[in-house]
């Protein structure tokens, strides 16, 4: 039986003794006794009435139990659907809803209140905590560790990531067992991933790059990884001497040039630091040369599409821009009203194919037919400039989107909520720049005529509702939004006055 993804990813190191996992506070785990535990999974799974095709949900604390899941998922022939450990019940609700998974695996605290959606969509809850410990790990060590993996090609669903929208609404991107491991090939690569590295994982695992990018990278080569539960520079700073690389979201990089321990003998023994999932700014990466003496490298990518380009190895990483396509992917520059090529060297949409991009958003086909074109170009709502010797520079974004600490907010999901409470007649969300997360969200709000606007009730109910990074970080409320004469409203105006 083959396997595409677990028999490139998993399965050649079933007798691999070298390191996979160390942490602060465990003992190693081998590559060997890693897979093991995947095979003792994926009988759970299976026993639990996983079939092949099924879709796994799970929000759950960062852990090497969660990284087996994910093994163990694809190995029994399922799709995993990773959930950010900040959304509310009630994003988890439409996730649960609209994915209608077979199994939910959860906090054993959330256990009891997902109940009833997980009863509504036919889904079994199993739990697994922060420790590894739960129903899911529960009596596994009985289980056995050899497991006849599901037969599943190339164009069969791997995974299903929920990326927001413009509209307010999820969508679930549709990644095949190729889209992960076409992108992982082409990554390790370039990046010259071998078993000689140490990655340090600070990132959650619940997004493309801590996930698919940090994981799978490291798995097909055969890397050791440090997993941190979370971004801890104490960590970090003690791991820099036996490491080789870092993955990180800008605010880990002004974060680490806020330490005076970041300094040329720390980071001696690194060989490559890597920058992605928001916009580093030109002058971190020359700091960051200056105070260590290595280039960041920047690299781009999206949930639709894992990676699509990347500043070189070897040649010139160029701050202020993301490099050149990734072999196999292309990438054009288009009028955004007329979809023609424009002019080189000017702004335009950017655009990628090949056999990275995802096939279609879940059981939307309008949205889908909307981004994805029928000749394979993705329309990723970035735009783009590219230089004459072909490095591309991210110049702005045609979609309404702030990205805050490498999490993205769409700000209409926002107003949605903000407009639906009593006294609001209407709300503007918008970013403004942030020294720690790149950007912050702030609400101009509107009164209804005659009420006042209770703050604090405000964001009582915007708690509720919204996960705490979509949380804007300051209110002003306005007596109307500035408009211009189509009557639409000048976030511009607003993030210049409220910067
Ligand atoms: C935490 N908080 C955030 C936040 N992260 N608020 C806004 N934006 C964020 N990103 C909240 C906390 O809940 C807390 O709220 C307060 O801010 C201070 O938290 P902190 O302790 O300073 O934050 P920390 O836990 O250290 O997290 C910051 C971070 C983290 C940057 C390390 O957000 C992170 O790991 N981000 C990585 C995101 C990521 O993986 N993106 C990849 C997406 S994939 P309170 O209640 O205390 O006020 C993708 C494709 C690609 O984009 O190309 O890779
Ligand atoms: P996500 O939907 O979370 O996958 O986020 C993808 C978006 O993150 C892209 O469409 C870009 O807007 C942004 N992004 C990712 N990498 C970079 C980068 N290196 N520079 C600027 N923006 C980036």
């Amino acid at each position: 039986m083959t396997n595409h993804l677990y028999d490139a990813l998993f399965a050649p190191h079933a007798e691999n003794d070298a390191t996979l996992f160390t942490r602060p506070d465990a003992a190693p785990m081998s590559y060997r006794a890693f897979i093991a535990r995947v095979g003792q999974m994926a009988h759970a799974l299976t026993r639990a009435g996983l079939k092949p095709g099924d879709r796994v949900v799970v929000q759950a604390e960062k852990s090497v139990e969660m990284v087996m899941l994910y093994g163990a998922t694809i190995r029994a022939g399922g799709v995993f659907l990773p959930l950010n450990t900040a959304y509310t019940h009630e994003e988890v609700s439409y996730f649960v809803t609209d994915a209608a998974p077979r199994l939910l695996v959860c906090d054993p605290a959330q256990a009891e209140g997902l109940s009833d959606i997980a009863q509504g969509v036919g889904a079994q809850i199993l739990t697994l905590d922060a420790e590894g410990n739960g129903s899911l790990t529960e009596g596994m060590d009985a289980l056995p560790e050899a497991f006849d993996t599901v037969a599943r090609e190339a164009g069969d669903l791997a995974a299903l990531l929920y990326t927001s929208g413009t509209t307010g609404r999820s969508k679930g991107a549709m990644l095949s067992h190729e889209n992960l491991l076409s992108n992982t090939r082409a990554l390790i690569d370039l990046w010259r991933i071998t078993s000689g590295d140490t990655l340090i994982h600070a990132l959650p695992i619940f997004h493309t790059h801590g996930l698919f990018v940090a994981l799978n990278t490291s798995l097909l080569a055969g890397a050791q990884v440090h997993f941190l539960r979370s971004f801890d520079k104490d960590a970090i700073f003690s791991a820099l001497p036996q490491a080789t690389t870092l993955m990180g979201v800008p605010t880990f990089y002004t974060r680490l040039l806020d330490d005076p321990r970041l300094t040329r003998e720390a980071t001696a023994g690194m060989r490559l630091f890597i920058s992605g999932s928001a916009p580093l700014l030109a002058e971190t990466h020359v700091a960051f040369t200056e105070r260590t003496g290595h280039r960041i490298l920047e690299r781009y990518g999206m949930t639709e599409t894992n990676m699509n380009t990347s500043n070189p190895y070897d040649g010139e990483r160029r701050a202020g821009t993301v490099g050149q396509p990734l072999p196999g992917v292309e990438v054009r520059l288009t009028n955004p009203e007329t979809g023609e090529a424009v002019p080189e060297g000017e702004v335009g949409m950017i655009e990628v194919r090949g056999p990275n991009v995802f096939s279609g958003y879940w059981q939307m086909p309008e949205k889908t037919a909307e981004e994805l074109r029928e000749n394979g170009f993705f329309i990723t709502g970035d735009l783009g400039q590219m230089s004459a010797d072909g490095y591309l520079s991210i110049v702005g974004r045609a979609k309404d989107l702030i990205i805050t600490g490498g999490y993205n907010v769409y700000p209409k999901e926002v107003e949605d909520v903000l407009n639906d409470l009593d006294g609001i007649s209407e709300s503007a969300v918008f970013g403004v720049a942030d020294a720690d997360f790149g950007e912050a969200i702030v609400a101009a709000l509107v009164a209804l005529p005659g009420a006042e606007i209770d703050l604090p009730a405000t964001e009582v109910a915007v708690g509720e509702k919204l996960a705490r990074f979509k949380h804007p970080r300051r209110y002003v409320v306005l007596e109307a939004l500035p408009r211009n004469t189509m009557g639409k409203v000048q976030k511009n105006l607003l993030r210049e006055r409220y910067a």
